[in-house]
């Protein structure tokens, strides 16, 4: 099994600048090796079909050695002056930086977002977030949270395949500066780029066992935050399995924070500058095919502009390209998998069965791979399934509301609260709205923006806990020395 490096090929950004083993095993305790049953799983390319690599499944067998490598590893990293740890943090940084453009094409291929995306906006985030907490790592006890903050110990990190880098950067580099080893567990369908930052590990000379990476399958998962010698569990996914997890951890001392799904609702009065509010209904919902939990998936309109809105809306969805991830001219990728896609595709027609009217520019979708046009459903109310339910796909539905009262109303008028916009000229409007709205994150003539200083998380099944900025690290600490005494 040909499992350690993903070489370096100078080209532009296409497929020749990252050479993919076909076959890649689990990183623990600093190496490569195959799974102890010795099965594996293939991992496709969304765009193509074509079969990218196959990489090693995780059996319990596993879990277990990964968690006893990171617990082995815990002593000496967590005893690490913090400035020490943070020259490791800011050697990955650097790293990731100088190997971004071999990252960018790699996840675009595993994933099937944008190269512009992947590229322009989630490596530099991806840095961002590596650089930000190496930052915090020697100022703990200026971080409020006592003089002699404690890590938890060995975090156990499940991710979803939307942003396969980053949110392994918004897991793994407070863990890591909070002085945490740590398990993590990408996605079925997105495993590549977590084993390439393995190997930026490496070549950072990361104490081994201080990150392990296990891919496979929801039951290596489910192995993994169940696991005794686990401390803390940190979960990004569906609502669905995150309700499963906290079940798990019930009754347990593990510490946990659950970031899961939304229904974002994203809210133009009437004093908007119409071409910034649709560029940003577009961002809000197209950007990454939609595969977003704060994606804004509804539009709520005020009814006097809402022809105008539209009208501007279908000529802007009229521009965009379709196709080839690699392509940067490219502005809607591949849906992520043929499960992905059979979910978008069983939830648009719901909206057409229950009365809505749907509409998608024309546009050519290649003949392999998996694609849906960006659509959106107009006469959509509240009853409607596609109002109500997640669609993580380049589908939007449109809500019209008359007052300011109603728009928080329906806006709120969602299980989830994860994250909401507001395009309007008047300050005073967006701090009431703000006030109003039950979102975890708040965006003002502007959405989908991102900072590593911001926290981010949700409200009711949006789920509880905090990524980013200051908050990010409360989830790694404990004020208690419980983790040495394990
Ligand atoms: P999930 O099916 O929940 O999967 C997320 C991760 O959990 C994957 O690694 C998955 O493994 C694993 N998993 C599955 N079953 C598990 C179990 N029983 N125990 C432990 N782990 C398990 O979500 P997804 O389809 O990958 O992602 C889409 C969802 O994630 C959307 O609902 C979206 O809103 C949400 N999401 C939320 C956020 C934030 S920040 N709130 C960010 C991104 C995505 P496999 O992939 O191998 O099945």
């Amino acid at each position: 099994m040909k499992n350690t490096v993903f070489e370096y090929a100078p080209a532009p950004e296409s497929r020749a600048i990252v050479d993919i083993a076909p076959s890649y095993g689990l990183f623990i305790d600093g190496e490569f090796a195959d799974a102890s049953d010795g099965k594996v799983f293939k991992t496709v390319s969304p765009s193509s079909e074509e079969v990218l690599s196959e990489v090693a499944q995780a059996s319990t067998e596993d879990v277990d050695r990964a968690v006893r490598a990171a617990r082995r590893a815990f002593e000496a990293w967590s005893a690490l002056p913090g400035s020490e740890r943070a020259k490791y943090l800011f050697r990955i940084a650097r790293i990731i930086q100088e190997r971004s453009r071999e990252l960018a094409v790699l996840e675009s291929l595993d994933n099937g977002k944008p190269i512009r995306e992947s590229r322009d906006a989630d490596l530099p985030l991806v840095a961002a977030h590596f650089f930000y907490y190496a930052g915090w790592a020697d100022k703990l006890p200026y971080a409020g949270f006592g003089s002699n903050p404690r890590p938890l110990g060995v975090a156990g990190q499940v991710i979803p395949w939307n942003f396969p880098l980053l949110m392994l950067a918004w897991k793994i580099a407070p863990a890591l500066a909070a002085g945490n080893t740590v398990v993590l567990k990408p996605a079925e369908t997105t495993p590549l780029s977590a084993l390439f930052f393995a190997d930026i590990c490496r070549q950072a000379g990361l104490p081994k066992g201080v990150v392990n990476i296990i891919t496979g399958d929801g039951s290596t998962g489910a192995a993994l935050v169940g696991h005794e010698g686990i401390d803390k569990v940190a979960f990004t996914g569906s609502t669905e399995v995150g309700k499963a997890i906290a079940r798990t951890v019930a009754g347990t001392d593990k510490k946990v924070t659950l970031e899961l799904g939304g229904k974002a609702a994203n809210i133009v009065f009437d004093d908007a500058p119409i071409d910034q509010a649709v560029e940003g209904i577009v961002n809000g919902i197209f950007f990454n095919q939609g595969h977003v939990c704060c994606a804004g998936s509804r539009l709520l309109v005020q009814e006097s502009v809402a022809d105008e809105v539209l009208e501007s809306l279908k000529r802007r969805m009229s521009t965009l390209r379709v196709g080839d991830p690699l392509d940067k001219n490219t502005d809607i990728g591949a849906i992520n998998s043929a499960e992905q896609l059979a979910r978008i595709r069983e939830l648009a027609d719901a909206g057409e069965a229950e009365g809505a009217e749907r509409w998608a520019p024309s546009c050519e979708l290649p003949d392999s791979g998996f694609w849906f046009r960006p659509t959106v459903f107009t006469g959509v109310t509240q009853a409607h399934r596609i109002a109500r339910e997640e669609v993580f796909g380049p589908v939007l539905s449109v809500l019209t509301f008359r007052t300011p009262a109603e728009a928080v109303e329906k806006a709120n008028n969602t299980p989830y609260g994860l994250s909401a916009g507001i395009w309007t000229e008047k300050g005073s409007r967006i701090l009431w709205m703000a006030d109003q709205l039950r979102a975890g994150i708040v965006w003002a003539n502007t959405f989908n923006k991102f900072d590593p200083a911001s926290p981010f998380g949700g409200y009711k099944e949006s789920g509880y806990g905090r990524e980013g900025g200051r908050h990010g690290l409360e989830a790694y600490l404990a004020s208690n020395p419980k983790a040495s005494e394990k």
